[in-house]
């Protein structure tokens, strides 16, 4: 897709946040001069589209020192600083999407609660890769449900990927093995596997998933090269608290934001980088195909505010 495309795209899939968060700053740069009520009216728009009270409190005072410091008095000035402001918070993060490997395949972990769209991602990520003419192998770790497998075989062709599928039920860490053995026989250039959200045994989540990750690592040293965590969304802030639950028990490398179209939360993006420091790597803005866009900073602020 063209650049202006994606940037139209991403623009309408963040209508509902630009008329929560942007409509909300707009008005209180509305006003005719810079005053302790303005800050304080920024704070709370900030805050009421989901960019996290800590990170929202944080951006009013780089905002209230800079104001003070720069001698400005005149809210359009401001307002400018806040937009370069957010874009500063999301772009600290160097972001590498080329997800090859010298020696073997690179092997990609999907990780995230029930529903947030991992295998909707996955099934995105493989088109993308193989578009590039790669090689590319999905592994059904969710064994959770016959239909989740089912899911991901759709997706595997609808991207022209290879599938490694076990039955209902089976053991993910063995799916994860043979998937990346598999990846490595075929001397395939990328593996990526979809997890459960939710285990049908008494297993925790977590330690499900550090055992994948070791599994994996076990049959191909350094990999996976990346553990990508789904977030959705609409959930906000309560996405925020999944996301520090999953970073404490796996090395999360890279957030993917899902259904940014049809939320008010996007703020939330902003949030996610300031306090957790993992780089949003892809964005997700509908449920298509080409519905997943690298993250670009200054790409989002843009769509957001023009
Ligand atoms: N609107 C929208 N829907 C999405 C997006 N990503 C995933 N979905 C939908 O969210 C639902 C759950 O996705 P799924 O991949 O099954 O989630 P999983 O349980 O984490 O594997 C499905 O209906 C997807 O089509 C997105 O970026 N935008
Ligand atoms: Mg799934």
């Amino acid at each position: 897709m063209s650049e202006n495309g994606f940037f139209a795209r991403l623009k309408k899939g963040l209508d509902k946040t630009r008329a929560g968060l942007v409509g909300g700053i707009k008005r209180v740069f509305a006003g005719a001069d810079v005053n302790v009520e303005m800050f304080e009216a920024l704070e709370e728009s900030l805050i009421s589209a989901d960019v996290g009270v800590e990170t929202s409190m944080r951006i009013v005072q780089d905002m209230r020192a800079r104001a003070k410091v720069e001698g400005i008095n005149e809210p359009g000035v401001l307002y400018t600083l806040l937009k370069e402001e957010m874009a500063a918070i999301m772009e600290a993060h160097e972001v590498s999407l080329d997800w090859r490997c010298a020696d073997g395949p690179h092997v990609m972990l999907v990780a995230g609660v029930n529903g947030s769209g991992k295998t909707t991602t996955a099934g995105k990520i493989a088109y993308r890769l193989a578009r590039e003419k790669r090689t590319v192998i999905l592994g059904a770790a969710d064994t959770f449900r016959a239909a989740a497998g089912e899911q991901l075989a759709i997706w595997a062709e609808r991207a022209g990927a290879q599938l490694i599928r076990h039955q209902e039920g089976a053991d993910p860490g063995a799916v994860a093995y043979d998937t990346v053995d598999a990846g490595i026989a075929r001397h395939a250039d990328n593996v990526i596997i979809d997890t459960a959200g939710r285990l049908h045994t008494k297993v925790n989540l977590m330690e499900e998933l550090k055992k994948v990750q070791r599994v994996i690592a076990k049959r191909q040293p350094g990999a996976p090269h990346e553990v990508l965590l789904v977030l959705d969304a609409t959930t906000g802030q309560n996405g925020l608290q999944q996301a520090r639950q999953f970073t404490q028990s796996l090395t999360v490398t890279g957030i993917i934001l899902t259904k940014l179209d049809g939320t008010a939360k996007g703020g939330m993006a902003i949030a996610i980088q300031e306090q957790l420091g993992i780089p949003i790597k892809l964005i997700g803005v509908g449920e298509g195909v080409e519905d997943l866009q690298p993250f670009d900073a200054k790409m989002f602020v843009a769509a957001l505010f023009d």
